[in-house]
């Protein structure tokens, strides 16, 4: 999309540090008794940094930062003043692009083309599109009063680290909250990138705060009692427990959770190209993504012809290091996320499903693993049911459009589904039926800083992108 090789001198020109601690108060710290992680390159098994992680008391400074920046200068900051940040944010995450692609890779495992042509430009896209909100929303909600929460909590996942610090960051900071976040363990290193970036940006000390760590400290900035709004993206089950601890309590909550989203493709529909939406559905960055396109529901009288021609698709994938330009699969983000994937997969070869994987090498080295797919699936296979996120498709098959909405609505989540069909109308009537916050209509996996993303049922609650993605930062009267 931008068109730069992004690693033309291989990866020497990016600059990390050995060690990382947090971003508080405007200053990167390193707190004195901290413990460390190792941050890992998925695809060498090598550590990049060594990354502290933040206890109960260095959320807490973190907390205080954000409090003192929303009393003193954020809140009072003029609208326009705050899109004028985060507008700087923006253009420093595009001259900082080739860097931040690079490290996005190394640290999670994702090919550079996409890191180069989606997770950077969508994140600097993000916060573009937010600056420009900033100083109208009392046009975005009229006649309403439209004043902050205060201090936000965010919590993000490892697929997109990112983008999904930019889909927290922009909104909180043009509706005039101060910030919060914790990374991914997994995952860490951009993000201390963009805090060096907001750090250049000349942001006030404070309104926006990093801190590393895992579970417990997320479960810190959730428990903080001076936290006014707690923005999750993960996993179900923590997504329940947030839920569960702040039941009772005055806390705002937004959860971006799993999904098992069906790719619906019709025998109407133009198969070629919708073949090229079921691999871009599911192999796209390893099929980490919560939106993928897990279950393939195909019209009976094609599937053989689908198959056929997603196996031949699928056998000219090329799986291997991240930092190439011609791969297409890069690692698997942690070997504990391998070995959640190759359980999934155990437990559909042994619930009778029909495994095929193309015949590509693999390196052996990394956290690798061959694009697989699943013929023969029924609806109770775990397979069917459970979110792999991995490169891993479960074919099923329907044979009315009656049947496919039934099937495709038949999981606890509810948060993408795709349909190709040559016919308007049977697009919008089944898009009508899906219990689901997204449908794409003959393509999948497309995003845009202008458009609501979330989910219903087990995929969480709240929308990000769009107008709709301020209202869970503001309090309107
Ligand atoms: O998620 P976790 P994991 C799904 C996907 C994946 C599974 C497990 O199916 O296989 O979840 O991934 C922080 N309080 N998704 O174990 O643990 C954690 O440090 C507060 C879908 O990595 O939910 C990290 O920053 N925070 C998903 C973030 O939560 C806690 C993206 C996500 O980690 C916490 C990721 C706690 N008690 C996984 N425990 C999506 N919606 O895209 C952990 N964290």
């Amino acid at each position: 999309m931008w068109g730069y090789d992004p690693a033309p001198q291989g990866t020497d020109f990016v600059e990390l540090d050995e060690r990382y601690g947090h971003f508080i108060d405007g200053e990167f710290v390193i707190p004195e008794e901290s413990e460390f992680f190792p941050s890992i390159n998925p695809a060498t098994e090598e550590p990049i940094a060594q990354v502290a992680a933040a206890t109960e008391e260095t959320v807490d400074k973190a907390v205080q930062a954000a409090r003192k920046a929303y009393e003193k200068y954020w809140k009072k900051t003029k609208p326009a003043e705050r899109a004028k940040y985060i507008y700087r944010i923006a253009r420093m995450m595009q001259e900082k692009a080739r860097e931040l692609a690079v490290v996005e890779t190394m640290d999670g495992g994702k090919p550079i083309r996409e890191s180069r042509d989606v997770d950077v430009p969508l994140a600097a896209a993000h916060f573009f599109h937010y600056a420009g909100w900033a100083d109208k929303l009392e046009y975005a909600f009229p006649g309403a009063q439209v004043s902050p929460i205060g201090v936000a909590g965010q919590i993000i996942p490892w697929n997109f680290p990112l983008l999904m610090a930019a889909w927290k960051i922009a909104p909180a900071l043009a509706t005039g909250n101060t910030i919060v976040i914790k990374p991914a363990e997994t995952t860490p290193l951009t993000a201390m990138l963009l805090a060096e970036i907001i750090q250049e940006a000349d942001l006030p000390p404070g309104v926006v705060n990093f801190v590393n760590g895992a579970g417990a400290t997320g479960a810190a900035i959730v428990n903080h009692d001076d936290v006014d709004k707690i923005a999750f993206t993960g996993s179900t089950a923590v997504g329940k427990l947030i839920q569960r601890q702040l039941a009772g309590t005055d806390k705002r909550l937004t959860l971006e959770l799993g999904g098992k989203g069906a790719n619906i493709i019709f025998d109407d529909a133009p198969i070629d190209q919708a073949v090229e939406g079921i691999v871009n559905g599911i192999f796209f960055n390893q099929g980490h993504v919560c939106c993928a396109g897990s279950r393939l529901l195909v019209q009976e009288n094609i599937h053989d012809e689908v198959i056929d021609k997603l196996k031949r698709r699928m056998s000219t994938l090329r799986v291997g290091d991240p930092l190439d330009k011609n791969t297409d699969i890069g690692a698997i983000n942690s070997l504990e996320q391998l070995n959640r994937i190759q359980e999934l997969i155990g437990a559909g070869m042994e619930e009778g499903a029909q495994m095929h994987q193309p015949d590509c090498d693999v390196p052996e080295t990394g956290y690798f693993l061959q694009p697989t797919i699943f013929t023969d699936v029924t609806p109770s296979h775990r397979i069917a049911q459970e979110e792999i996120f991995g490169p891993v498709l479960s074919v099923l098959t329907f044979r009315t459009p009656d049947e496919a909405i039934e099937k495709a609505n038949n999981t606890f989540y509810g948060l993408a589904n795709g349909i190709w069909t040559d016919k308007g109308s049977k697009l919008f009537r089944v898009a009508g039926a899906l219990k689901s916050g997204v449908v794409w209509g003959n393509t999948y996996n497309k995003f845009d800083p202008a458009s609501p993303f979330g989910g219903y049922k087990e995929s969480g609650f709240g929308r990000e992108g769009g107008r709709h993605g301020l209202m869970p930062y503001l309090k309107l009267s």
